[in-house]
């Protein structure tokens, strides 16, 4: 099970979970059964943040909600010659990028009545006080324009090479897929370790379980049987956590090219979920989908007042800037909105976290069911083997099998003075058609072996000692038994 967060930068929780679910296991290891089995037949690679240096630019300089989002490698936003050249500016120095106001009789902004922090625009009949001018900021390379080219830009999460489109397509999708040397390495250490059956990332916004595609007009990357699974997890997903949805990227939310969750599915066959943690549990979500904006913010804001006793705004003040003249500051920190507050994120962590154990829960595990040998003329024996898979995901899903993405598990006989005659898959036990496999007898190689199923092998041995069976399954895992 492979786990990563935070591949926005600004997403900090992501990291959270990933850590929390470090620490629960390890910590449960030994005094609460069902971990120490998950454990000792499972394993986890954790990366509790894909996009440190970013995070850290996040937390310790002056951002919004919303920024970077991005990693820091410099890039020309602006097509000027200069890279991140221009950037926001914590003009108060609160560590916050909140907006900028200015006083105007012929403005078109006016304080709302129910919460004077919020801005409102005014009725079409109406007069205004204020003009809105944008995110903190001054024009640092006098070009005529504010906060153009801060510290990157391009989006980590469109630039893995599944359905990658270029930038004039994909917002963000940077140079060329793996452009990025995080996603590159992340890609490297996914493709050095094929044992990695199942993933999670997490990201921060929406109270989402996210499935692909999240590229438009995929619908025949993921397969109907993968679903099945898929469905399965998503839907027991939304009974772990209240308030969350489960949906499928491209369909229900917005169109992705060379997202993580594509290639993880589509280039490794791997099943992949992407969270989208933070939710306020119906606090201010509006029934309808399509809830206005100012509807929200409204609900945003109460929360803050009701939960939050006003942490989570700055409150407008004064402030004289070098080209607007006197001005006010004033809006949402980039602490909340996107990251939840203090006391809901244990909740968020472990509900989030019970999830992907679940999903690591269900990832293939395969067992030696039965061996019997029965003797036949002439000094032979034939071999029966029956081989299951313990858990509901497939020990290869049906995009690896599609595409040839691992090899096919094998079972193999082997022991002293055996010699193995013929080697069979035994495709329907009930009416015991089997179908030979000519080519190295004593190794069957079997497709996949379903969720909570099983397959049969046949071999026709000659020879007395001992034999042993191994069943190897590059995702599932091995087992061994020995027959005489
Ligand atoms: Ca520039
Ligand atoms: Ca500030
Ligand atoms: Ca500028
Ligand atoms: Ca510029
Ligand atoms: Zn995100």
């Amino acid at each position: 099970m492979y786990i990563d967060g935070n591949i926005h930068s600004n997403e900090i929780q992501g990291a959270e979970v990933a850590l929390y679910t470090a620490w629960f296991l390890a910590e449960s290891y030994g005094s609460i059964d069902w971990i120490t089995e998950l454990l000792d037949t499972k394993t986890f690679y954790i990366v509790p943040s894909i996009n440190p240096d970013a995070r850290d630019y996040f937390i310790h300089e002056g951002n919004t909600p919303h920024s970077p989002r991005s990693g820091m490698l410099p890039r020309d936003d602006d097509g000027d010659g200069l890279v991140d050249e221009d950037g926001f500016d914590d003009l108060d120095g609160d560590g916050n990028i909140v907006q900028m106001r200015k006083r105007d009789p012929n403005g078109r902004w006016l304080p709302d009545p129910d919460d004077p922090r919020i801005m409102v625009r005014a009725r079409p009949d109406e007069k205004g006080e204020y003009t809105l001018l944008g995110w903190e900021g001054i024009d640092n390379d006098g070009d005529g324009r504010v906060n153009e080219d801060g510290p990157g830009f391009y989006d980590p999460n469109r630039n893995w090479a599944w359905q990658w489109q270029p930038k004039y397509v994909q917002y963000g999708a940077d140079r060329y897929p793996f452009s990025i040397p995080e996603n590159r390495a992340v890609a490297d250490f996914v493709l050095a370790h094929p044992n990695i059956a199942g993933a999670q990332s997490y990201h921060n916004s929406g109270g989402m379980i996210l499935r692909g595609p999240g590229a438009p007009k995929d619908d025949t990357t993921y397969k109907r049987e993968d679903l099945r699974l898929y469905d399965f997890l998503g839907k027991l997903g939304e009974d772990m956590l209240p308030g969350y949805r489960y949906l499928t990227v491209n369909k229900d939310l917005y169109q992705v090219y060379g997202g993580e969750l594509d290639w993880l599915y589509g280039a490794r066959g791997i099943f992949t979920f992407t969270n989208e943690l933070w939710t306020s549990f119906n606090f201010y979500r509006e029934k309808s989908e399509k809830e206005k904006w100012d509807s929200k913010r409204g609900k945003l804001y109460r929360f803050d007042r009701l939960l939050l006793f006003g942490e989570g705004v700055v409150p407008w003040h004064a402030y004289q800037h070098p080209r607007y003249g006197p001005i006010e500051i004033g809006g949402i920190k980039k602490a909340w909105t996107r990251t939840a507050p203090s006391f809901m994120i244990e909740d968020m962590c472990h509900r989030n976290m019970a999830f992907t154990l679940f999903h690591a829960y269900h990832l293939p595990l395969v067992a030696i069911d039965s061996v019997s040998i029965v003797p036949l003329d002439g000094g032979l024996r034939r071999v029966d083997v029956v081989v299951k898979n313990l858990h509901a995901i497939p020990t290869r899903s049906a995009q690896d099998v599609a595409n040839h993405i691992t090899r096919p598990d094998i079972i193999s006989l082997a022991g002293p003075g055996i010699e193995v005659l013929a080697g069979f898959i035994v495709e329907n036990p009930l009416l015991d058609i089997a179908r030979e496999q000519k080519h190295q007898p004593d190794r069957i190689r079997v497709e996949t072996i379903p969720g909570m199923g099983t397959v049969k092998v046949r071999w026709i041995v000659q020879g007395n000692g001992e034999i042993t069976v191994t069943a190897e399954s590059i995702k599932g895992g091995r087992d061994e038994a020995r027959a005489r």
